[in-house]
This record gives C-alpha cells, structure tokens and sequence, in this order.
C-alpha cells in the first residue's frame, strides 16, 4: 500500500453558484457523488472517505443580489465561513479535505480553513482563469472571479469577515497553471506578485509534466499545501459541463499526468474541485472526469 492508502478523505460538500454568471454548478457535488467518488477511491485505491455532508447554500431567486460588483458577496461569505469550520476540523483530525464545489467561491473556505489551522500555506491553482479580479476591477461582478485575489488578502474590505485571517496565502507561495483567459486588471495584478504562472502557451513549449514539477516547487514547502482544481482547467471537448468554457485547454492525457504528477509529489494536504456544471453536460461527462481526475491526484495508476 502507498502512502496515500493511509489518507482519511473528508468530503465537504459545498453546492453554491451565487458566486458564478449561470445556474448549475450547485449540482456539481450531486454530479461527482452519482459518478461515484467513495466507491471508485476504496475500490481503486484502498482509500477511505468520510462524507461530512452539504453545507446549506442559498439560491440566487431567494436572496438578493446587493452590489453589483460583487453579486451575492455576503452570502458566500456565509457559505464560506461554514466550509472552512469543516475543513479546519478534519485538517484537525488529520484528515485530507476535499471541497466538492459548486462556483470557485468555495475555494476562499478551503483557504480560510486550511489557513486557520496552520497559517497561511501554498497554492496551486489549475484553472482556465486568473480568479484575481476585485470588486473594482471585475468586468462581471461574479465572485468567482475574485476569489484567487480575495484569499491572497487584495479583494479589498469587502472580503473582510470576523474571525477570519486573510491573505490565507503565503505571499510568493501561488502558482497556477493552464490559464488562457486574463482580465486587464488580473494581468496588472499577476505583475506584481511573486507568483508562478504557467499559461497554456507553456504548457505547449515546455510540456504538462515540467510546468507541474516546477508549479509544485514554487507553491509546496510551506504551513500546508492546498491544490484547486477548476475542471474548466480541461479543454471543453473533454469536460463540457463547466461554468466558464474556454477552449484550447488541457486534453485528457495532460490532465491526467498533472494530476499523476500531485500524486507522486506526494505532498497535497487539501483539495477543492470545483465548477462541475451538470446542465450543460453530457451524461455527466465532466462528473466522472472529476472523479478519475481525483483518483489520478490521490494516486491510481495503470500498473
Ligand atoms: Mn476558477
């Protein structure tokens, strides 16, 4: 048995889509739990799961709105504040959180929790998008674009809640990877931190498997190190049912060997995995490319 049979999986469940521009990623848990998750990781893996349930999530037509450069902003504070109590309280337990999203919004909770426990800590972000607007410079309004910026401690007052610690982040501590869509303000804002940035220009030139390496170098090492996976990472033929599609992602085999590449680093003590968006799927493609992609990170293999 690996080292990763001996990790306890707490599956947090977290169905919000205030923080996204269209309905459906609220079912994204549903969407991954019906491909199976706990079945396919003890079958597969010999891991053992904990399914800590749903946090509760209001729906957009029952809530208001507020201000509109950052929609809903108070209530997935709310929904946040729940998924970092519960994630803090399995990293207390030594066990590995794994937040089913729902919106990226849900994100800054894994880091609020995560945070909490240990300090701030690393961050690998694999997504198609920078999430580094603020409420200033965000062209949409929607918190999931803002959430990347708003755990680094820059989304401003805003982002504020008592009994939180915000940056959540390490400065210098950031990388992503797989990004093709950047706002102005999110390219004048990567110029000044110490981040490292793999777009899918380099993974093109220099490979999947070396962005990866160096992408974990950068962000590993510190307080803890928390991995978020954006399915929208993945090119929109092989995962159609995200939130925000954009093309020219990941393929399939380059999204497996990132997530081969977390495993044999050996060194993520939380994950999200988020924007699974079932109304705009395929038979629920994009759940069970979620499902395979976290069996892939926690270390299934071929042989
Ligand atoms: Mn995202």
């Amino acid at each position: 048995m690996s080292v990763q049979a001996t990790r306890q999986i707490a599956l947090i469940g977290a169905p919000l889509d205030l923080g996204a521009g269209r309905r459906g990623v609220d079912m994204g848990p549903s969407a991954i739990r019906y491909a199976e998750l706990e079945q396919h990781l003890r079958e597969s893996l010999g891991i053992t799961t904990v399914d800590l349930g749903d946090v509760v999530a209001p729906i957009p037509e029952a809530t208001d709105a507020g201000d509109e450069h950052a929609r809903f902003l108070p209530q997935i504070l709310a929904l946040c504040d729940e998924v970092a109590k519960r994630v803090a309280a399995a990293r207390r337990d030594g066990q590995t959180p794994l937040v089913l999203g729902g919106d990226h919004s849900v994100a800054l909770g894994s880091l609020v929790g995560m945070s909490a426990v240990d300090g701030p800590g690393g961050v690998l972000w694999l997504d198609a998008h920078g999430d580094l607007n603020t409420p200033e410079s965000s062209p949409s309004g929607n918190v999931h674009g803002m959430v990347l910026a708003a755990a680094l401690g820059l989304g401003g007052r805003a982002f504020e809640r008592e009994g939180w610690h915000l940056p959540a982040i390490e400065a210098g501590k950031l990388s992503l990877v797989g990004v093709r869509s950047l706002d102005q303000g999110e390219r004048e804002l990567l110029k000044q931190l110490d981040a490292k940035v793999f777009t899918m220009t380099e993974v093109d030139r220099i490979g999947i498997e070396r962005c990866m390496r160096e992408a974990i170098a950068h962000a590993a090492g510190g307080a803890f190190f928390h991995v978020s996976l954006d399915l929208d990472v993945v090119d929109p033929e092989t995962a159609p049912g995200v939130g925000t599609p954009v093309r020219g992602g990941l393929s399939y085999r380059e999204a497996h060997l990132a997530m081969e590449i977390v495993a044999e680093a050996g060194n993520a003590d939380s994950f999200d995995v988020v924007e699974v968006n079932p109304v705009l799927d395929h038979e629920n493609a994009t759940g069970k490319l979620a499902v395979e992609l976290i069996a892939s990170a926690l270390g299934a293999r071929t042989l």
